[in-house]
Parts: structure tokens; C-alpha cells; sequence
């Protein structure tokens, strides 16, 4: 059994057993007092799940086992000489609720790299798609193909014991977690570099071999993949991808099938493809408006007819978070001490700028909780900036991440031995009918 393994079934299974006695101690205390605007409005603020890795407060943003954005970045392992997070390292966090020693990263990214080995057939099959494919698609592809490899699929069919499915959710989430970065530069460089790849460095970290393998050798291309593989990790249980990503798990689907569920859910434009749309939105501006840096009378122009067709400005909003994202500010803290000393980058000065103009006018408008910017405002323009111009492959970059904390969850779900997910519906009729009871009675709920 690897250490990471070993300490997690110390930490997780004498768990089971205290979650257990909560149930039956506690099981019929109310956590909430759900509306009918929340039943019809996507059971936003319902609590309708456990989550250990994470947990998002829409004041301050995510903390990652009680650790944020700002936090994990000075607490977390970096390698030598390196200046960000290793993302193996939010990853051990988020499993054992406890910072790691370097070692402990160290060992997580070797043993990474040696599950890393991709079946032929996973290439084979995407060669054979258009080249158009969105890559995002081409991901969920890759991933549910690569479950032939399900190491808990095998043993279900062979019959196992209930109490070991976390073991075998483990396995399929390490091998998983070691293969995506050769898999999504497999797509990278067919779709964008003449299918010429680049053979993995296991002597790198998990995120600089990715850089190497993407064709991206700056020092300062690896410190940002280790910042944005760290902090798109995880956002607590209910977004979509993670939500996805446990709901099809429930049905004990194994985590290939379950991952390309959540990656399924992160390729829509109001979750993670977003940040593709940011960059096409900034891009689109800058065309209609002649090139060069547009002033912020312009971008409030801008914005206004964007709202005005009916859509909406990518990167701002969130279902959750009431603040700017800190995952923002880490971004934007990542240009100020990495490139600005360098000289000013337009695009990323157009970035500071949306930042300024779009927040008042989105208040305006008295609908929209949060006018805010989020994860997804940002990141695009530091991948621009480092020579990264194809936006449709930038959700993949953060599925990549996201399957850190979506199969830690996922381990996590099975060491507790969580059932099948299946909430209750209503019908509109059914609705009615509760609130004519309530009328008549002059009670609520
Ligand atoms: N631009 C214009 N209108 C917006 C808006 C934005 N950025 N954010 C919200 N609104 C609108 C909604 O579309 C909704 O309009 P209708 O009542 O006409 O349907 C209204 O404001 C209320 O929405 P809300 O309750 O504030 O936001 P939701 O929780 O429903 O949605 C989100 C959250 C993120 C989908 C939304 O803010 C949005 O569409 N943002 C732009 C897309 C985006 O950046 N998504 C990435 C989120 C982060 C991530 O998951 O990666």
C-alpha cells in the first residue's frame, strides 16, 4: 500500500463508523427549510450533500480543509527553487485533511508518473475524430475510453466486498490523475502542433512534466501550471463538475465513467468553459474596436450591447461566491510579480481593466447577486501571454486540475460509504396544490 493510501484509510475509515452514529443520533435534526424559488432556481444555498475536501464561503472564497487561496499558497510544498504550489500537494490536503512535507508531494508525483502509462487504443480512437472536435469533448472521449482500465469495474464484476470499494476507487483515481496530463497534451498537440508529441519527463513534477509535454519550456509557464492546477482543484460539492462527478459515482459507475460526467459538466459555458469564452469575448471586443487597448468609456460600451443581445459577460457571477473570486486576485497577483516587472501585457491590462468597468455596471442592473469577477475572468490572459492562443483547449487545462478534488471527493464518498444519490421531485401542480394548502391554513411550509 502506498504512504498517501495508508494514511488515508487511517484518517477515513475509523470515519465511517463516526458518521454512522451521527446519523442515527442526529439524523432527524433540520439542516435547512427549503422555498419553492430555491426548488425552481438550480436548489442554490440547499445543503444536499457531504463534501470533506473543500468548502466555498461566498464572503472569502474557497478553503481548501479550512486552508485559503492566499494560505495554501505559502503553506504548500514547491519544488526546488519554485515559488507556487505543487498541485500534488492541495491533493494530499484535500485526501488527509493535512498539509504535506516535500516528501510526501515527491512521492505522490513519482507515483503519478508511474501509473502514467496511456493505452494505445486511447490514441487510436482519437486520431480517429474530426480534427474540429472541440477539445472538451475530445477529453470526456479520451476519458470514458480509458475505462477499460477501471480497476474497480473489474473487481465489481469479479464480486467484491462492499467495505473495499474505496480501495479500488483509490487505484482508478491515481491512475486516472497520472494519465490525464498525457492525454490532454496528446489533444493539444494533434490539434494544434501537427499531432508532433513530446515525450513525458518523469524526473518533472506533475504539472512541469504537463508544461513540457504541452511545448511550454519557460520557467515561468511551469510556475503558473502549478498555480492554476492547484487552484482550480476543487470549489466545494455543488458545482457542476463535482456535483456530476458524485452523482454518477453514487450509481458506483466507476471513476472513469464518473470523471467524464463532471468533465462533461465543465464543458458548458456557464461552468468551466468560460474561460474560453472570456478570451473570445475580450478578443471580439478588441476587433470590433480597431485593435490596441480599448478605454474603459469603450469596454462599458461594450458590455452594455452584450447585455443588450440577451447575454451574458463571461467570467462574472457566481452561484455561490458574493466577493471577487480569490482565485482571481491569485491570478492577478501571478501577473503582477511574474510578468508587469517584465513590461505590461495589453491583453492582461484590458483584463484589470473589464475589472474595474464591468462590477458597477452589472450592480446596476439589480438582478445579478454578484457582479463580481470569478476564476475564469483571469486565466485565459496569463495563458495568452505565455504564448497559449488556442482558447478552446483552456477547459481542458482545467479539468485536469478539477480532477483532483472531484476524485478525492469521489474516494472519499466510498471510504463512507455514501448511497446512491436520488433527491425527491415535485411537479408545478404539486406546488400548487402544497401552497393552496398553506393559504388555506395560514402556515408556511
Ligand atoms: N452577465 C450577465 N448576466 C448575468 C451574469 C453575467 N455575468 N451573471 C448572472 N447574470 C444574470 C443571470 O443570467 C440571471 O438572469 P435571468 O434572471 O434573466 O435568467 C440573473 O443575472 C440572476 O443570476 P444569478 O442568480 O446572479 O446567477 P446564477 O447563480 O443563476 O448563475 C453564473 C451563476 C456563474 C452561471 C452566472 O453568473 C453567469 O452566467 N456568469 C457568466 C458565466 C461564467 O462566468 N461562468 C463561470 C462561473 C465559474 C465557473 O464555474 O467556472
Amino acid at each position: 500500500m502506498d504512504k498517501l493510501k495508508e494514511k488515508f484509510a487511517s484518517i477515513a475509515l475509523p470515519m465511517k463508523e463516526e458518521v454512522k452514529a451521527l446519523i442515527k443520533e442526529h439524523g432527524d435534526k433540520k439542516l435547512g427549510e427549503y422555498t419553492v424559488a430555491a426548488v425552481y432556481q438550480g436548489m442554490k444555498g440547499m445543503i444536499g450533500m457531504v463534501t470533506e475536501t473543500s468548502k466555498l464561503d461566498a464572503e472569502e472564497g474557497i478553503r481548501f480543509r479550512g486552508f485559503s487561496i492566499p494560505e495554501i499558497r505559502e503553506k504548500l510544498p514547491k519544488a526546488p527553487k519554485g515559488t507556487e504550489p505543487l498541485p500534488e500537494g492541495i491533493f494530499y490536503l484535500m485526501l488527509t485533511g493535512e498539509i504535506p512535507t516535500y516528501d510526501d508531494v515527491l512521492e505522490i508525483s513519482n507515483n503519478w508518473a508511474r501509473r502514467s502509462i496511456v493505452p494505445k487504443h486511447v490514441f487510436d480512437i482519437l486520431e480517429k475524430l474530426p480534427p474540429n472536435t472541440h477539445p472538451m469533448t475530445q477529453f470526456c472521449i479520451a476519458i470514458s475510453a480509458l475505462q477499460t482500465e477501471s480497476l474497480f469495474a473489474a473487481a465489481y464484476r469479479k464480486g467484491i466486498n462492499k467495505k473495499h470499494y474505496w480501495d479500488y476507487t483509490y487505484e482508478d483515481s491515481m491512475n486516472l490523475i497520472g494519465r490525464l496530463p498525457r492525454v490532454a497534451a496528446f489533444i493539444y498537440r494533434r490539434m494544434y502542433h501537427n499531432n508532433v508529441h513530446i515525450e513525458p519527463d518523469p524526473k518533472l513534477d506533475w504539472a512541469a512534466n504537463f508544461a513540457h509535454m504541452l511545448g511550454f519550456e519557460q520557467i515561468d509557464f511551469r510556475r503558473l501550471m502549478r498555480l492554476y492546477l492547484t487552484i482550480h482543484a476543487d470549489h466545494e460539492g455543488g458545482n457542476v463538475s463535482a456535483h456530476a462527478t458524485h452523482l454518477v459515482g453514487s450509481a458506483l459507475s466507476d471513476p472513469y465513467l464518473a470523471f467524464t460526467a463532471g468533465m462533461a459538466g465543465l464543458a458548458g459555458p456557464l461552468h468551466g468553459l468560460a474561460n474560453q469564452e472570456v478570451i473570445a469575448w475580450i478578443l471580439d471586443m478588441r476587433e470590433q474596436l480597431g485593435g490596441g487597448l480599448p478605454t474603459k468609456e469603450q469596454i462599458a460600451d461594450y458590455v452594455k450591447k452584450t447585455i443588450e443581445e440577451g447575454k451574458v459577460i463571461p467570467g462574472y457571477g457566481h452561484a455561490v461566491l458574493r466577493k471577487t473570486d480569490p482565485r482571481f486576485t491569485a491570478q492577478q497577483d501571478f501577473y503582477q510579480r511574474y510578468i508587469k516587472p517584465k513590461g505590461d501585457d495589453d491583453l492582461l491590462e484590458i483584463v484589470q481593466s473589464i475589472y474595474e468597468v464591468v462590477p458597477p455596471i452589472l450592480g446596476s442592473i439589480g438582478k445579478i447577486k454578484n457582479p463580481w469577477p470569478n476564476v475564469d475572468a483571469h486565466s485565459g490572459a496569463l495563458l495568452m501571454h505565455y504564448g497559449m492562443k488556442e482558447f478552446d483547449f483552456y477547459t481542458v487545462l482545467f479539468g485536469v486540475s478539477r480532477s483532483l478534488g472531484v476524485l478525492a471527493s469521489l474516494i472519499w464518498d466510498r471510504a463512507l460509504g455514501h448511497p446512491l444519490e436520488r433527491p425527491s421531485s415535485i411537479t408545478t401542480e404539486g406546488i400548487k396544490k402544497k401552497i393552496a394548502a398553506m393559504e388555506k391554513t395560514g402556515t408556511n411550509g
